[in-house]
């Protein structure tokens, strides 16, 4: 059978619909344009704000990088996720990590790069990027609350090798709200990944981090040229703006 036939598979779009909604949804301005936060069908994603990659010593800095390029992001994603803990937003924190046993780790992972330390190595806050290390843990500053969603994931997109999409449709979740570390890998590809399955993504441009000035700037850009080709981009401010307005409730 001709191979072209695999284009014609069809799959279940099970995002449920933004429009019609009944009740008045709080807008944020971003770019390119308004991005609607439909009450109860919104999270918060915080990407990979693990010791490993913000700490001197870790990961991010055997992989010959300036870690204190991402430290800015911590005080603007504390206020965000302040706000969106009382407004009763549903929250997902990931790291990523591996096994102990390094099963999960693909032998391209592990050659990829020069670092001085490779994954699974012991490193100044344990082994590297290994789960249960005191590095591939979140920073003290971040830390999860009981009950807030802790994905750990093998690669650098939150869905892959992941339950979080079966997670996200449970709750309802329609759009996503994107923090995180860093912008043009673990972000960038969570953005894509939630696009191509149906999420709105909004990335929060002062709440994302990167190594590299330039690719700070390109990798938010990308996402949202072409008419917010994989998502809309926005600053904190514009969002905390909304979260604090009192409710409006439908009359
Ligand atoms: N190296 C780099 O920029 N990032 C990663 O390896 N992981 C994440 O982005 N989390």
């Amino acid at each position: 059978m001709n191979q072209l036939i695999r284009s014609e598979q069809t799959f279940t779009v099970r995002r449920p619909t933004l429009i019609n909604e009944s009740v008045p949804v709080p807008v944020v301005e971003a770019e390119p344009g308004p991005f609607s936060l439909p009450p109860g069908r919104v999270a918060l994603v915080i990407i990979d704000m693990q010791r490993d990659f913000l700490l001197p010593g870790g990961f991010g800095e055997t992989l010959g990088n300036d870690v204190s390029q991402l430290a800015v992001v911590v005080p603007p994603l504390q206020r965000v996720l302040a706000a969106a803990r009382s407004a009763g937003m549903m929250i997902i924190h990931t790291r990523e990590g591996h096994r102990p046993d390094l099963s999960d780790l693909p032998p391209a992972k592990h050659r990829r790069g020069k670092p001085s330390l490779r994954i699974g190595d012991p490193g100044p806050y344990g082994r590297i990027l290994v789960r249960g290390e005191y590095g591939h843990d979140i920073i003290d500053e971040l830390q999860p609350e009981p009950g807030e969603m802790v994905i750990d994931k093998p690669g650098k997109g939150s869905f892959y090798g992941t339950d979080l999409d079966e997670i996200l449709t449970t709750a309802g979740i329609t759009s996503l709200i994107v923090t995180g570390v860093t912008t043009e890998v673990c972000v960038h590809t969570t953005v894509r990944e939630a696009n191509d399955r149906g999420y709105e993504v909004l990335v929060l441009s002062d709440c994302v981090g990167s190594y590299f000035p330039e690719f700070q700037r390109v990798g938010l850009d990308m996402i949202a040229a072409q008419g917010g080709i994989f998502g809309w981009v926005a600053d904190s401010a514009a969002l905390l703006q909304q979260l604090a307005a009192p409710a409006t409730t439908a009359a």
